[in-house]
């Protein structure tokens, strides 16, 4: 079946999210790049379109992005606020499709092939969720892979929307320049061009053995399939764990309701530190009491929100503790947190 891959990217991300805290700099030449001051060293992270305008791009370093435009306002990189952004956008995201791969701090993948909308109707659910949650524009490309969509939201920026499909390969893909294509670096680009390799269509008129002979096998490989539009490489999406969970079996079972209560804290204890390895919150709190003839009961809290406080899932626990009757010999003891959420900030 053929794949229906989305990529979507964040327009002028830094730059936006900087004109969307302080609106007084729309339209005027934006450039972001470390402490924001130009007479420094630094380079710029990124610029607006209109910086853009003056030739300043990524990477450049910040006096020359001073010199080109004199006037443009810079600004000191606020990662903590771009992140914030980039959650709320890939939320987003994941409401469409759970397949899900995170590329970029403005960059991510979908899968959308279980999807059953058209690939306009899907594109604009994700523009207007966007624009709802973040107030921002982001440009999407659509094709059966990953490599085709990465390209195709590039083609047409800002607040763009590119579908490619298998016949758009020769008129769309091969006029491009060599390091459109993923996987192609400097390094690259400077060999194919010693050998007048400089356009994609160039790259694909050439032999899988020339390729190899030039490149090795496996690279030449993939240069010789990219250059044709073929990737069939998967979505590395991140699965949420359902639990986390502590359990003990006592050695010999136990009637004594303080040595109930202090391994139930130690696990909750223990639970709470994985969570925090892990970088996650948890809203349920569920409890597992064996008894020596193997009758199990489980009782759950659900807390108002997410947390990872020790003492709020102990106290959770306890609450679950008090509403099973000990009445028997204990087996096993075990605490399980559920409803789990990664947490804003690691
Ligand atoms: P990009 O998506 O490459 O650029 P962009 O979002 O600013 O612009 P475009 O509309 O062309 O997509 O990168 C995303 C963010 O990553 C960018 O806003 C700033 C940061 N970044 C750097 O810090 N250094 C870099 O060299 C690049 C390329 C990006
Ligand atoms: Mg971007």
């Amino acid at each position: 079946m053929q794949r229906r891959i989305i990529h979507i990217d964040m327009d002028a991300f830094f730059a936006a999210v900087e004109e969307k805290k302080n609106p007084a700099l729309i339209g005027k030449p934006v450039v972001i790049g470390g402490g924001g001051n130009p007479n420094k060293r630094g380079v710029v992270s990124t610029a607006n379109y209109e910086a853009r305008k003056y030739g300043i791009h990524s990477a450049m370093p910040l006096r020359t992005a001073h010199k080109l435009c004199p006037h443009a306002i810079f600004l000191p990189v606020d990662y903590e606020s771009y992140l914030q952004t980039s959650q709320q956008f890939k939320a987003v995201l994941f409401s469409i499709t759970p397949v899900m791969e995170n590329a970029g701090i403005d960059e991510a993948f979908l899968d959308a092939s279980a999807v059953p909308e058209t690939p306009e109707i899907i594109a604009d659910k994700i523009k207007t969720g966007v624009k709802e949650k973040t107030g921002l524009t982001c440009s999407i490309g659509i094709a059966s892979n990953k490599l085709l969509a990465k390209i195709a939201s590039d083609m047409r920026k800002p607040d763009g929307l590119t579908i490619l499909n298998e016949n758009d390969i020769e008129d769309k893909l091969w006029p491009l320049p060599i390091r459109k294509l993923y996987g192609i670096g400097p390094k690259t680009e400077a060999h194919l061009k010693k050998i007048e390799i400089e356009t994609i269509g160039q790259l694909a008129s050439l032999t899988l053995e020339n390729l190899i002979e030039h490149f090795g096998n496996s690279y030449g490989q993939y240069l010789y399939d990219a250059s044709r539009g073929i990737d069939d490489s998967p979505l590395i999406t991140h699965w949420e764990p359902k639990s986390i969970s502590r359990e003990t079996t006592f050695q010999e079972d136990v009637k004594n309701w303080q040595s109930i209560a202090r391994t139930l804290a130690e696990l909750a204890r223990e639970v709470v530190a994985d969570m925090r390895d892990d970088g996650y919150s948890a809203k349920t709190v569920t409890i597992k009491i064996r008894f020596s003839d193997f009758q199990t009961l489980t009782r759950a809290k659900t807390m108002a929100d997410y947390t990872n406080s020790e003492e709020e899932i102990r106290k959770a626990a306890f609450a679950c503790l008090k509403r099973i009757e000990l009445n028997k010999r204990v087996r096993l003891i075990g605490v399980r947190a559920t409803n789990l959420a990664k947490d804003q900030r690691q």
